[in-house]
């Protein structure tokens, strides 16, 4: 029998530079998510190196854009159809809504004093929406989606100016929000050594150290705004509550042998333990020392940095969790997918069409790790199924292998609050079709309800309920009881 908390808040997530399109509208600027082109020649067994980008690149897709198909520059149009789909989503009986705010509606170039009032105002109209369903609020302030200038100006996070431009940027919304959104996240899969979280090209001769100064620079970020929460939560009588989020990479030892359990345990401490402890703790764990010296990464961290870090943790614990790999001293073993990083197969798991590998059982394991090492609420904030699909001849999908995938996750779910883990809500990627992060397509559907177009646009954009519609609308109603 799954028991789940009376006020479990079930939900569902998005991201901005995922659904909206509208990519230059009212004032709004180009983001990095606005020059990723689809390529319907994607090498799938190697996202890392196909998300790889250098500044002549940049430059060549910004002044050629006839020669390239950009579709999170028009999402699945959200930005104009935001009223239906909010109502569609809602119906699903809903308690929390996660959804992102782009940066470049609110900072066209990032490096702006003074907020756009149209991109305020248009947030404004999707949250007043949110609050006729009684949702609550949680939003992403910046998921993949910083200003493409202060990249190609600054350099991206390496540069601690854009400390400074994000919370000019973060201050605005909290100011403008702080009585709508009660959960906030600072970054998305904050862990992820990707351009889309740094801002840095990946041809730099020191990418490794400025991929850590950048993730310094965010986790400095991160506390600054966790600050200026407590002074606005005192302020004005509120309880916002921050939790960064974390792409958790969960791998299993290919062997028993000592050293793949050894490489295992240091790849652990590395893809996750750091991110977290820093912003859970407030403090760089002992294992980055020894990490920082053999990789020659020099960082600048200053001692006000360190103390502000110490002070300012978050309120909860919140991270992805989709597949899980294996790793091995061998590095013949054979790689799978995973949006961007590659991983060992588990030989006793199976795998999506894009090589993630289904592991429900890894989700309990998450949950009591991440319990057990900060003793924090634990958020969900993605979980989901991909699949290529089509409507069948009565306009929905037949989708339960989706179900299958949400069930078996959710059984783990009641089983680790069962462990005790205070386990406080889910949000599901995705309800609604939109455009992959990783791979630009629109054909990697993850929703509950599925969207008439191709991975070049083409289509009615019309919406469809798919079977687990109706079966999330349930497990939501019996909060879980009925799965
Ligand atoms: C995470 C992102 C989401 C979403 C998800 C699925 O990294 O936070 O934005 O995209 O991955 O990955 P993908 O879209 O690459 O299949």
């Amino acid at each position: 029998m799954n028991k789940f908390p009376k006020d479990f808040l079930w939900g569902t997530a998005l991201a901005a530079n995922q659904i909206e399109g509208a990519f230059d509208k009212d004032g709004k600027g180009l983001s990095i998510a606005d020059i990723r082109n689809y390529n319907p020649k994607i090498d799938r067994s190697n996202m890392k190196d196909e998300l790889k980008l250098s500044k002549e690149k940049i430059n060549e897709l910004i002044n050629n854009p006839q020669d390239y198909y950009f579709p999170k520059r028009h999402g699945i149009d959200f930005y104009h159809t935001y009223k239906e789909d909010i109502k569609l989503i809602a119906d699903l009986g809903i308690k929390v809504f996660r959804l992102s705010i782009a940066w470049t509606r609110i900072f066209p170039n990032g490096d702006e004093t003074k907020p756009n009032q149209a991109g305020l105002d248009f947030y404004a109209k999707v949250f007043a929406e949110c609050k006729k369903y009684n949702l609550k609020i949680m939003v992403t302030i910046s998921h993949l989606e910083m200003p493409l200038h202060l990249v190609m100006e600054y350099g991206g996070w390496s540069n601690k100016k854009v400390i400074t431009f994000y919370m000019n940027y973060a201050k605005s919304i909290i100011d403008a929000f702080a009585k709508d959104v009660e959960y906030w996240i600072p970054f998305n899969e904050f862990n992820h050594i990707t351009f889309d979280n740094t801002g840095i090209f990946d041809n730099e001769s020191n990418l490794l150290e400025l991929s850590y100064q950048a993730f310094h620079n965010q986790f400095v970020a991160n506390a600054l705004v966790i600050k200026y929460k407590k002074e606005v939560n005192k302020k004005l009588n509120l309880k916002m509550q921050f939790g960064s989020m974390i792409g958790h990479v969960l791998c299993y030892p290919l062997t028993c042998h000592p050293n793949d359990v050894l490489l295992n345990q240091q790849m652990d401490y590395w893809n996750n333990d750091f991110f977290y402890d820093v912003m859970a703790k407030g403090e760089y764990p002992w294992f980055m020392k020894s990490y920082f010296e053999k990789n020659n990464i020099k960082l600048d961290i200053t001692n006000d940095e360190l103390k502000t870090l110490k002070e300012n943790t978050l309120d909860f614990v919140s991270f992805s969790y989709y597949s899980s790999g294996t790793e091995s001293v061998q590095l013949e073993t054979q790689k799978t997918g995973g949006n961007v990083f590659m991983t060992g197969k588990n030989p006793y798991l199976d795998a999506t069409k894009w090589g993630w590998q289904v592991d429900p059982v890894g989700l309990r394991i998450v949950l009591n790790k991440l319990y057990d090492r900060y003793k924090l609420p634990l958020f969900i904030s993605e979980n989901g199924f991909s699949a290529p699909e089509e409507l069948d001849k009565n306009n929905t999908v037949i989708d339960d292998y989706r179900i299958d995938y949400l069930k078996a996750h959710f059984e783990q779910m009641s089983l680790a609050i069962a462990d005790g883990v205070e386990l406080f809500g889910y949000t599901l990627w995705t309800p609604i079709d939109l455009i992959s992060y990783s791979s630009q397509e629109i054909t990697k559907r993850y929703g509950l309800i599925y969207v008439d177009k191709d991975d070049f646009g083409n289509g009615s954009g019309k919406r469809y309920k798919k079977k687990s519609y109706d079966w999330f609308a349930q497990v939501i109603k019996t909060n879980g009881e009925k799965m």
